[in-house]
């Protein structure tokens, strides 16, 4: 029988809920999997998660340091707003606890550098970051492909991570603050996805950030009623309605170069409306191309220049032969929950000491990704071209 693991979910909003139910889907869906994980505490911040949390039967509590110190707590599961990530992470390593956290991993490439380094030197833990996208067969294709380096040298690359939820009703909330951002929140999924497929990291970049909305009202709801609300574009309820300065970006570009000579674009933002959850990539090879898209994320677009018909080729990725990922019959399509169950499944390989089945994002790699964010905030604030390797 599979050894357990006592599971603590810290922050039972959005990521909270899907996270709590792909753990418990793992050994339905991978019954081979060495380790089963067992849902145990949960930290919540508000009244609401904390009757959700009850109700499904864990260990609720609103004491942040009793949750993760609990001895019973195997590992522990940062779904926090991201200004509360540096403190939960290094109070779970401090205790011993394998640590999962959402992304981004910090709010800044100083708190970023810290938590790296603790967790590397606590080797036998895991130390995981949740960039969810690694975790679909496409990327796991596209990754493939480039590593066999099947269309010759990449020489551009253009990605974007788009949604459109940051109109001028959306109240205030931590995501308007300064450690929540577009380019964090957004921006770090794709630059993690052009190295996760690539394997590269700009050299240089020049960037710009708007705000588009300079003032929201502040909502007489919070937490995850709040994020609740927000995904609707819901105004506020509050009658005697007070505005909140936003601190941070609505969207950003970047342009970089990367090693070999390649250069490369990146877009994303809260405002294009019509596109909710529009993240991708475009990469152009001497001798072909490659395409994703996450409005139709269970195949990869492939284009080989070298056969004489051309055309895109339209290429299902969700098949028992890219990655070894659950799924019933070829064509029986992934989503995000599924996406998240594999995450988790592949935590458990990673601390059992098996091979996940495509690499999981680390501390290290959300720390370059900082890294990046950082790179770009401080190009736009000196409108110049900065190198990645003098931020560190
Ligand atoms: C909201 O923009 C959000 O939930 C992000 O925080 C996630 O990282 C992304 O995967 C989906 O959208």
């Amino acid at each position: 029988m599979a050894k357990t693991l006592n599971v603590s979910i810290l922050g039972y909003g959005m990521m909270g809920t899907v996270r709590a139910v792909a753990y418990e889907a793992v050994a339905r869906y991978y019954p081979s999997c060495p380790i089963k994980p067992v849902l145990y505490g949960a930290y919540t911040y508000t009244d609401g998660e904390f009757a959700a949390a009850n109700e499904v039967g864990w260990k609720a509590s609103k004491d942040l340091d009793a949750v993760i110190k609990d001895p019973e707590c195997d590992y522990v599961d940062v779904c926090l707003p991201n200004a509360m990530h540096h403190d939960a992470v290094m109070k779970a390593i401090e205790a011993g606890k394998h640590v999962f956290c959402e992304k981004p991993l910090a709010v800044s490439v100083d708190e970023a550098r810290e938590m790296m380094n603790a967790v590397e030197a606590k080797p036998n833990l895991l130390n995981a970051v949740n960039f969810i996208y690694r975790r679909c067969p496409s990327n796991v294709l596209a990754r493939q492909l480039v590593k066999a380096n099947r269309f010759g040298k990449l020489i551009e690359a253009r990605s974007f991570y788009n949604q459109s939820w940051g109109g001028p009703d959306t109240p205030y909330s931590w995501r308007f603050s300064k450690t929540g951002g577009t380019l964090g929140d957004l921006g770090s999924h794709a630059l993690d996805m052009l190295y996760y497929v690539t394997g590269m990291r700009p050299i240089e970049l020049c960037a710009m950030q708007a705000t588009h909305i300079k003032e929201r009202k502040v909502p007489s709801f919070v937490g995850s009623d709040l994020e609740a609300r927000m995904k609707r574009g819901a105004g506020s309820e509050t009658e005697d309605v007070k505005m909140q300065a936003v601190e941070t970006d609505d969207a950003t570009r970047i342009m970089y170069t990367l090693p070999g000579g390649a250069i490369g674009s990146l877009e994303c933002t809260r405002n294009a409306w019509g596109t909710e959850n529009t993240h991708g990539y475009e990469l152009y090879f001497e001798n072909g191309a490659i395409a994703w898209n996450y409005d139709d994320v269970n195949y990869l677009s492939i284009y080989d220049a070298k056969n004489p018909e051309r055309g895109w080729s339209r290429v299902l990725s969700n098949r028992g032969d890219i990655g070894s990922y659950a799924s019933f019959a070829d064509g029986h399509m992934f989503g995000y929950r599924d996406f998240t169950v594999n995450a988790c499944y592949e935590n458990m390989l990673k601390i059992a000491g098996a091979e996940e089945v495509a690499p999981i994002a680390t501390f290290r790699d959300a720390y370059d990704v900082e890294r990046t964010i950082e790179a770009v905030r401080n190009s736009w604030e000196n409108r110049c071209w900065v190198k990645l390797a003098d931020f560190t």
